[in-house]
C-alpha cells in the first residue's frame, strides 16, 4: 500500500517505473508501467540502458485511494521467445480474459510483441509460447472499440527499430527516410476474435497536416517517434504519441481507427529526462493523463516515475495543454 496519488507526483516511489497504460477495469484504475531497473550503466540512443526484466501492476480504487502495488506479475525468465528488454506493456479485457501485451527482443535482438493473459486484472500474466506471428517494433497499445473489435497499435524508431521495418521485412542496416519525405508511421492491426494473434496484416498509419500533407520526417515537432495510444472521444479516435527527439506528447484525430489522423496539437511539453510515454483514460465524468518523467532520480533517464493529472478538452474537441510541474 502507498500514500495517496497527487497530480504530478510520483505515484510510486519504492521502484522505478514508467510508460503507464491505464485502464478501468472492475470500477478501479489499473495501470500497468515498465519496471526501470536501478542501475548505473550508461545511456545510448538504441536504449540498451531500458534494461527491464520484469512486469508490475499498480492500482487505486479512485484518486482518493492508495496505490497498490500487486508485485511481479510477469518476468523475462518465464517468457520463453524473449532474451531482454521488457518494453512498454498494455493491457486489455475480453470475453472474462485480462491479456498483457508487451514488447521484447527475442533471441536474434529483434523486438517482438508478445502476449500474456489472466483471469485477473492484477496479474499474475501467463505469456504465449511464442511472440505475437508478423509482429515487430515496441510500445504495443491496444483498443477496444464499441463494436468490440480490437486494434493493436505499435511502433517506436531508433532503439524500437521501426525505420528497419520499412519493406515489411527487417533489414539491420536501414535508416529512416530523408527528412523532405514522410515520416514513418505507427502500425495498426486488427486483432483476432481471441486477442492472440493479428487477424490483419500491420498497416501503416499516415499522420497528415490540416492541408491532408503527410508529416515529413524532418519535421520533428511533429511526426511519430514511439509510443502510441488510441482513445474515443465524442466519436472521433485521437491518436496520441511521442516525438522522441523533440520530446513532446502531441496527438491527431481521425473518424476511422486506420486513420489517416490530422495532426492537432500538443498535449505535454517536454518533461525532466528524454523519453515520454503517456495514456489516456477517463474515470467516472474527468479524463486523465498518465505520463512519465525523470524527477525520482534527479534525471536519470532510466530511472523514471509514473505521475498522472487531469486533461480536459475544449468545446471544439481540442485537448488543452497541460503544463508539467
Ligand atoms: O521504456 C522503454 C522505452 O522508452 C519505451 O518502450 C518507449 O516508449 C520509451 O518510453
Amino acid at each position: 500500500m502507498h500514500k495517496l496519488p497527487k497530480p504530478h507526483h510520483p505515484l510510486v516511489t519504492h521502484i522505478f517505473t514508467a510508460d503507464p497504460s491505464a485502464h478501468v477495469f472492475e470500477g478501479k484504475i489499473f495501470i500497468y508501467p515498465s519496471h526501470d531497473l536501478d542501475h548505473d550503466g550508461t545511456d545510448n540512443d538504441n536504449g540498451d540502458q531500458y534494461a527491464m526484466e520484469d512486469y508490475h501492476v499498480l492500482s487505486m480504487d479512485g484518486f482518493e485511494s492508495p496505490v497498490i502495488d500487486h508485485g511481479q506479475v510477469l518476468h523475462l525468465k518465464d517468457i520463453p521467445w524473449a532474451s531482454k528488454q521488457l518494453w512498454a506493456p498494455d493491457a486489455a479485457f475480453k470475453a472474462g480474459t485480462y491479456f498483457l501485451y508487451f514488447p521484447a527482443r527475442d533471441h536474434d535482438g529483434i523486438f517482438r510483441i508478445g502476449v500474456a493473459t489472466s483471469t485477473s486484472p492484477a496479474g499474475p500474466f501467463l505469456p504465449q509460447p511464442s511472440y505475437i506471428k508478423e509482429s515487430f517494433s515496441i510500445d504495443p497499445a491496444v483498443l477496444v472499440d464499441d463494436d468490440n473489435r480490437a486494434y493493436i497499435y505499435f511502433g517506436g524508431l531508433w532503439g524500437g527499430q521501426l525505420e528497419k521495418w520499412q519493406t515489411s521485412t527487417f533489414e539491420p542496416e536501414a535508416v529512416g527516410p530523408a527528412a523532405e519525405a514522410p515520416a514513418i508511421g505507427p502500425r495498426v492491426a486488427l486483432l483476432s476474435a481471441d486477442m492472440l494473434s493479428f487477424q490483419t496484416a500491420p498497416l501503416e498509419i499516415s499522420i497528415v497536416d490540416a492541408n491532408g500533407s503527410p508529416i515529413l520526417a524532418g519535421d520533428e515537432n511533429r511526426r511519430y517517434f514511439e509510443g502510441p495510444w488510441v482513445h474515443k472521444y465524442n466519436g472521433w479516435y485521437y491518436l496520441s504519441y511521442s516525438t522522441g527527439t523533440t520530446h513532446k506528447l502531441v496527438y491527431a484525430i481521425s473518424r476511422n481507427p486506420l486513420g489517416p489522423y490530422t495532426f492537432k496539437g500538443t498535449i505535454l511539453p517536454p518533461v525532466i529526462g528524454w523519453t515520454t510515454h503517456h495514456s489516456i483514460v477517463q474515470f467516472k465524468d474527468k479524463w486523465y493523463l498518465f505520463y512519465h518523467d525523470s524527477s525520482l532520480s534527479e534525471g536519470v533517464n532510466h530511472k523514471r516515475c509514473v505521475k498522472y493529472t487531469e486533461l480536459s478538452y475544449n468545446e471544439d474537441g481540442t485537448i488543452r495543454m497541460i503544463y508539467p510541474d
